[in-house]
């Protein structure tokens, strides 16, 4: 049998194209490419189906320390399920380096919670919380060359933030070593001014989690980073970015020539801070950084994955359960917005809802689709053209769409671990009915399929943004 499986009859999108052909699967890659295939044990019908490369999430957060007695919503047999069954074949999730901790300590502890335990691939992008010259000098050139070639770095969080002269040698130690920076860009002083000044007010309610972080807090540190980033030539990602006045920093970044990636997620084109003022303590489930904005930014938000400010729509999936001692609804938090922790869950919503809101209401097309929510991760990150696109040779990572399929997101529907969703009765349009990693199904859209270790660990090569 010259194939494993045979995808039949579909009509595959890439990010540059749209035809229709047969699928041939080999080896757990992409062996052919024809108007039509036969022979394979296992034939898989898709008319009807889009046949896309799997969605790359390069932006999830699944069990990381978050301090206090806050847990995280999912483990990465969760995590990685949910994502599956939202359409992804890959994700990227954080290994937190906690402070006194070296990379490879950090590492090996991220590396025990995931192996062995995925549904989809995975693949570590390394939060560098305490920048110390061995760490600089010793450990990022070393891990760059074992395929870890992403970090990184707050500007905000007490126990995160990096100041900016550790910023500097931070960027300075990824020029040389090869690594692509992503950059968190809010203003930590002035947040913590702000956050000050709500609690002596008496201002307490989730709501003064979106005006403790304005906008200005934003752009002034995305304004930075660019700068600090262009003092040293780096290229950098500036992750989530919420409105237009830090995409106009991104935008006359590039007009003086730096190599700048832009990020934007589902919560900036769906959400707005009116959320987070709901009912008694509703909005705390609305609570991540930055904060939704308004319906001018949402629009903005749009036209930046329409332009290309934007290169990537990642979910940022930051998972905590709401009526719960460990998430939300701590003791601490049902008191007083800070200690809410930052974050919504979003990994299996991220692409029904650029799906729907985007490609099925006409506001971008299928290929920009395929570029936004996969080819544009792996090119990035390293991982093209292994992942990210439907050719020869490739990893069959493939997810068939059905572009008609009308479904209300409701959180019963879900497979992450929150008890939430944000997106709770949100109707959408097109939905991925059958999810392969590898060439193996992992789910059939209502049913899993494959077996918890499925995913394997992604080692990654360089960043195209050089
Ligand atoms: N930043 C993230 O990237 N995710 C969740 C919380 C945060 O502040
Ligand atoms: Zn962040
Ligand atoms: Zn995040």
């Amino acid at each position: 049998m010259p194939f494993d499986t045979i995808i039949r009859n579909g009509t595959v999108v890439t990010a540059s194209d749209t035809f229709r052909c047969d699928v041939g699967i080999r080896d757990g890659r992409i062996a052919a490419m024809a108007e039509s295939l036969t022979d394979a044990p296992e034939i898989i019908d898709a008319s009807g189906l889009y046949v896309m490369p799997g969605g790359i999430d390069s932006h999830v957060h699944i069990a990381q320390p978050s301090g206090d007695g806050i847990v995280m919503a999912d483990d990465f047999a969760s995590g990685t399920l949910s994502a599956a069954f939202g359409g992804n074949t890959t994700i990227m999730p954080f290994c937190l380096q906690e402070k006194g901790m070296t990379l490879r300590e950090a590492l090996k502890v991220y590396h025990a919670k995931a192996d062995g335990e995925c549904y989809v691939d995975v693949s570590f992008h390394i939060i560098v919380s305490d920048p110390t010259s061995y760490v600089l000098g010793q450990e990022l050139p070393a891990l760059v060359e074992d395929g870890y070639t992403s970090i990184k770095v707050f500007m905000t969080y007490e126990n995160l933030r990096l100041r900016d002269d550790e910023i500097l040698a931070t960027l300075d130690s990824a020029r040389t070593s090869g690594a692509l920076v992503m950059v968190h860009c809010e203003n930590e002083d002035a947040i913590r001014f702000l956050i000050g000044r709500h609690e002596a007010n008496g201002e307490l309610a989730p709501k003064y989690h979106a005006t403790s972080r304005p906008v200005a807090a934003e752009r002034e540190a995305t304004h930075r980073a660019l700068s600090l980033a262009e003092i040293v030539d780096t290229p950098i990602v500036i992750v989530h970015v919420s409105n237009r006045e830090a995409m106009e920093e991104i935008q006359r970044a590039r007009g003086r020539g730096s190599k700048v990636a832009g990020e934007t997620c589902p919560q900036y084109l769906m959400l707005t801070a009116d959320d987070l003022d709901a009912t008694e303590l509703e909005g705390a489930k609305f609570v991540c950084s930055p904060p939704p904005r308004d319906r001018e930014s949402q629009i903005a938000c749009w036209e930046g994955l329409q332009n290309g400010t934007f290169d990537l729509f990642s979910s940022d999936h930051c998972p905590f359960r709401y009526d719960d001692d460990t998430g939300k609804l701590n003791e601490k938090g049902k008191r007083n917005f800070r200690w809410i922790p930052n974050g919504i869950p979003g990994v299996e919503t991220r692409l029904p809802i650029l799906f729907s809101e985007g490609v099925a209401k006409g506001r971008i097309d299928l290929n920009r689709f395929v570029a936004l929510s996969s080819t544009n991760h792996a090119k990035l990150y390293g991982l093209y053209p292994r992942k990210g696109t439907i050719a020869i040779g490739s990893d069959a990572d493939i997810a068939l769409w059905d572009p008609n399929k009308s479904v209300v997101i409701t959180n019963d529907i879900l497979h992450h671990g929150a008890d939430y969703t944000p997106y709770e009765g949100l109707e959408v349009t097109g939905w991925p009915v059958r999810v392969m990693v590898r060439g193996k199904t992992v789910t059939d859209g209502d049913e899993r399929v494959a077996a918890k270790g499925a995913g394997n660990y992604l080692e990654r090569g360089r960043s195209s943004l050089k």
